[in-house]
């Protein structure tokens, strides 16, 4: 029998466990939709702020031999406009089967109440980023469990949705953020946003590539960082986690599932193989589970804690 593939994160429910991780074909409705019928268990938005932000200025992504570094800068139409796309995808029956999560970030904790306030309960969840390298303020949360711990209990007060925090590998006290973020009654975690702050430099023109200097990388070369991080989270926290970190392929997804995360991340390989790249992991790890007689996500998730 083919193995069960059903997951799910606090009270969503994801028909498998593949996620479009946010920052890749999250900036309008429609292009969430193609994602969602391309077989994506619940699909992620670009983050949103309050107010609109222009980002960086080009060139904000570079390809690497096995990722890629960006700086985009939060580039984004403010909440007001964004709502538009959300409610493009929810109005939508796609979207009755495909979750949508708004990635939602601020430079202070009124920033992020309001974003959540003026989403109301048109997504499914807010997936709070305390995690983006590329902002000064990005990482006052992310870095800081006190600070992390007040903003989730102020979004919590004001929201009736999920709401998930994603952390970054950039922090000292990655298992404390996530003990606290877990006591200030996140519902679940996803991690981890991109690596770094790294720098590439063009050794013709002498300087760095990125408009910004310094970027984030992404993709297959961070994985086992990824990895790592889940491992800990997962052992140190009982809410579900989102494993996110170089996944491409069904084998990287039972990685992250063994580390203990209940889903996982895609992001950079979308941007890399395209959107086929959701219905290739679902089925190379169906394969792999019934090879290896796993029954179900809930069987396979979590072994190599117990290992
Ligand atoms: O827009 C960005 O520069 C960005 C964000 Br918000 C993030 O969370 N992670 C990232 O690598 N880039």
């Amino acid at each position: 029998m083919k193995p069960s593939l059903k997951t799910s994160i606090s009270s969503l429910e994801l028909s498998n466990p593949t996620v479009l991780a946010s920052g890749i074909l999250g900036n309008t409705g429609e292009a969430l939709l193609r994602v969602a019928k391309a077989g994506a268990g619940a699909v992620t938005t670009k983050s949103v702020s309050l107010e609109p932000r222009k980002g960086h200025n080009n060139p904000t992504v570079i390809e690497l031999e096995h990722g890629f570094i960006n700086a985009m800068g939060l580039p984004n139409p403010g909440v007001e406009k964004f709502l538009k796309e959300i409610e493009i995808y929810k109005n939508s029956s796609v979207s009755k089967k495909v979750l949508i999560i708004a990635s939602i970030v601020g430079d202070r904790i009124s920033d992020y109440v309001e974003v959540a306030l003026k989403l109301g309960k048109i997504p499914h969840a807010l997936e709070l980023n305390i995690s983006c390298p590329n902002v000064e303020t990005g990482l006052i949360f992310g870095r800081d469990p006190l600070n992390a711990s007040e903003l989730v209990k102020e979004v919590k007060a004001n929201t009736e949705l999920p709401v998930i925090v994603k952390l970054t590998p950039n922090a000292d006290k990655l298992i404390e953020i996530a003990e606290e973020v877990e006591k200030a009654g996140a519902d679940a975690i996803s991690a981890i946003n991109t690596l770094g702050p790294g720098m590439v430099i063009d050794i013709e023109a002498g300087k760095p590539v990125l408009s910004n200097k310094f970027g984030g990388l992404s993709g297959e070369v961070i994985k086992p960082i990824a990895v790592r991080c889940i491992y800990e989270i997962a052992q140190n926290v009982k809410i579900p986690v989102i494993g996110i970190g170089g996944i491409s392929d069904g084998k990287d997804a039972a990685e992250f599932l063994m580390a203990g995360a209940s889903a996982v991340g895609i992001g950079t390989a979308v941007k890399a193989h395209g959107i086929s790249v959701f219905k290739k992991v679902c089925s190379e790890l169906s394969e792999f589970m019934q090879r290896k007689r796993f029954k179900n996500i809930e069987e396979l998730r979590g072994i190599a804690l117990r290992g």
